[in-house]
């Protein structure tokens, strides 16, 4: 096999901080790359990259909802008016539904119309599943690199079953695009399977009647806050075609940001994501009883958020745990 040439993982990680965007897709092939080399290159490069990026700053929002909602027409859209305020962002869209790994089918699907070469845009498809379903486990460290670069990182998929949960362990703010006149939507929050999105959307306004009857049928299924303090999950009418209701979107997605931050719940809830992916990857390669050999996954849980120390270390260190374990067996 011919060595893989591999860039200085610091180096990389310093370029990425600086707005690089060729360092970004670099380091984005070397997380999908699966030669164990690479893989050891993208760890350093996250252990890296800066704690106080990936814990406190920027703002990670999932795009989820059924096929044809709108969602890439509706990130189109969000990207023409953030761009237009000097926000740099970086887009994942993510195909699990996708048999064929790669992307040039995609490039297809994507319908994410681009504005002409920009500095401040990176956009990259990935289609690919995880070995359970649900989200690749690559989404979670190209989600942080992106999130060491940009402002704002959108990771955009089709919500079925397991990647609704991926989706919310990616993401501050979870936006569900619901199609008019369709009962998956409703059907979707009364299961009470998943948590609710924080940010509720019938995109297709335009289509009147059949799009403002679903906004309140969604509105109906909702639980009001408990308390003044807490979020109230907004149902917002747009149309990603017409143009109208975004701006107002890009505020709703900033509201949630800011509330984030006042209720102390940013830093809190990465952490717990960055647990809950690193648990999803030990489960990937060790299965439910390499788990229970360290305690099971609550403990994990436990564990991994009471640490300070930086995501793949955490990692790590439970890795070379359960393989210990393993050995006695
Ligand atoms: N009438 C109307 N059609 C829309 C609107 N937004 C998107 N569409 C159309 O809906 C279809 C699906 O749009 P996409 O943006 O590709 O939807 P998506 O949710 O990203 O689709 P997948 O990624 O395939 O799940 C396209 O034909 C769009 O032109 C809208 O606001 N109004
Ligand atoms: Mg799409």
């Amino acid at each position: 096999m011919i060595p893989l040439e591999l860039p200085d993982p610091l180096q990389l990680a310093e370029a990425i901080v600086q707005g690089n965007r060729s360092a970004v897709a670099n380091a984005l092939n070397i997380i999908d790359n699966k030669r164990p080399e690479a893989k050891e290159c993208s760890a350093q490069l996250l252990s890296a990259l800066p704690q106080k990026k990936l814990l406190e700053e920027g703002h990670l929002i999932g795009i989820t909802g059924p096929p044809g909602a709108g969602k890439s027409s509706l990130v189109s859209a969000l990207i023409h008016i953030w761009r237009k305020a000097g926000v740099s962002i970086g887009v994942l869209a993510v195909d699990p539904s996708s048999r064929i790994s790669g992307g040039a089918l995609l490039g297809d699907r994507l319908r994410i119309k681009l504005p002409q070469f920009d500095e401040g845009l990176f956009i990259r498809s990935l289609a690919s599943r995880g070995h359970l379903g649900g989200l690749a486990s690559e989404v979670w460290p190209m989600g942080l690199v992106l999130l060491a670069c940009f402002d704002l990182v959108i990771i955009e998929t089709i919500g079925v079953g397991q990647t609704e949960i991926d989706i919310a362990n990616v993401s501050d703010t979870v936006c569900y695009i619901a199609q008019p006149a369709s009962g998956d939507s409703i059907q979707y929050l009364k299961s009470g399977v998943m948590e609710i999105p924080d940010v509720l959307v019938v995109n297709k306004s335009d289509l009147g009647t059949p799009a403002k009857k679903t906004a309140r049928e969604l509105t109906r299924c909702l639980v009001p806050p408990e308390s003044q303090t807490d979020w109230s999950i907004p149902v917002h009418l747009v149309s990603a075609s017409e143009g109208s209701g975004i701006e107002k979107l890009a505020q709703i997605f900033e509201e949630h940001r800011a509330w984030l931050s006042q209720a102390n719940k940013l830093t809190s809830s990465r952490v717990e994501h960055q647990a809950a992916w690193g648990i999803k990857l030990l489960r990937e390669e060790f299965g439910r009883h390499g788990l229970e050999l360290v305690g099971g996954e609550t403990t994990l849980l436990q564990q991994w958020t009471s640490h300070v120390a930086s995501p793949l270390e955490i990692f790590e260190v439970f890795r070379k745990k359960i393989l210990t374990h393993w050995k006695k067996i």
